[in-house]
């Protein structure tokens, strides 16, 4: 068989995977019927419940196009693979390395291969680095073994609570927890692992959440945009207002590890303005 067919009828299988993966009742029948585990294989991982994906067409072993890939396919890959349950993460093949190879879909339409995270997501810690008090810092996650950063694009309260809680900040949160960027606490070394992080917020592990891996495949991403977070109450913080007309408006600034800064957080609103309002002493 060629290779364009070959590659045509992987991908249609492929195709039809994915289609059914809402559809539990059918990929029960499926999974028994169309595709074995042997036909699946995650590689370059650290440990055998991680890897990029790749799926057998032929003798052949061909990477997936990360297109369409979601933590639901990412699911029933682990489940085919022999690891069930709830802690899966669909993420960029990169984190696993290169060398994919040919992949399942024309290379016009593919630029990322597919990779996934089985089992337990606790196996990927997050840390906090350089701040002046516990709860502070630039936001650090280990993913395949080594430590890394997470890019400040989209980058905000909900994702920030998401990290707060996996440090067991859980129930400290007196304001929710700020989201921080631009390397305010400092430019971190490694690999920026993670880009676009968009948490709902009640996920229990960042990898449970919509993002691009790796971030340093993005221009818009360097050590220079990281990612940080304060957990709790940061009111406690010096605030001051800068730009305004008068003294009761202007851009709200926060002296955070010496520095006045801006605050940095896309889902500010009415409801933090309040706050700040307060701790001013002006009464809203
Ligand atoms: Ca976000």
């Amino acid at each position: 068989m060629g290779l364009e067919k070959e590659l045509s009828a992987a991908q249609a299988t492929l195709d039809v995977a994915l289609t059914k993966v809402s559809k539990l009742e059918e990929t029960r029948k499926w999974k028994e019927d169309t595709v074995s585990r042997k036909h699946l294989r995650l590689v370059n991982g650290s440990n055998d419940y991680e890897g990029r994906l790749e799926v057998k067409s032929g003798d052949q072993w061909r990477s997936v196009c990360e297109n369409s890939w979601s933590k639901n396919s990412a699911q029933l890959i682990c489940s085919m693979l022999g690891y069930p349950g709830p802690n899966v993460a669909a993420v960029g093949a990169r984190v696993f390395g290169n060398g994919a190879g040919y992949t399942l879909s024309p290379p016009s339409y593919c630029s990322r291969s597919a990779g996934v995270i089985c089992g337990d997501l606790d196996s990927y810690p997050v840390r906090l680095v350089n701040g002046s008090y516990p709860h502070e810092g630039r936001l650090e996650i280990r993913i395949a073994g080594q430590w890394g950063t997470v890019c400040h694009n989209g980058w905000d309260s909900a994702d920030a609570k998401v990290a707060c809680n996996m440090l067991g900040f859980e129930g400290q949160v007196l304001n929710g927890a700020t989201a921080t960027g631009g390397a305010m606490f400092g430019r971190g070394t490694g690999p920026e692992w993670m880009n676009g992080v968009d948490c709902v917020g009640d996920e229990n592990h960042l990898l449970s959440c919509p993002a691009s891996y790796p971030a340093g495949h993005s221009s818009q991403c360097s050590h220079n945009y990281d990612a940080g977070v304060i957990c709790g109450d940061w009111h406690h913080y010096p605030l001051r207002l800068v730009g305004g007309t008068n003294e009761r408006e202007g851009r709200v600034e926060v002296k955070i590890n010496g520095l006045w800064t801006s605050i940095y957080d896309t889902y500010w609103d009415t409801r933090e303005a309040e706050v700040v309002c307060r701790a001013l002493g002006y009464n809203w």
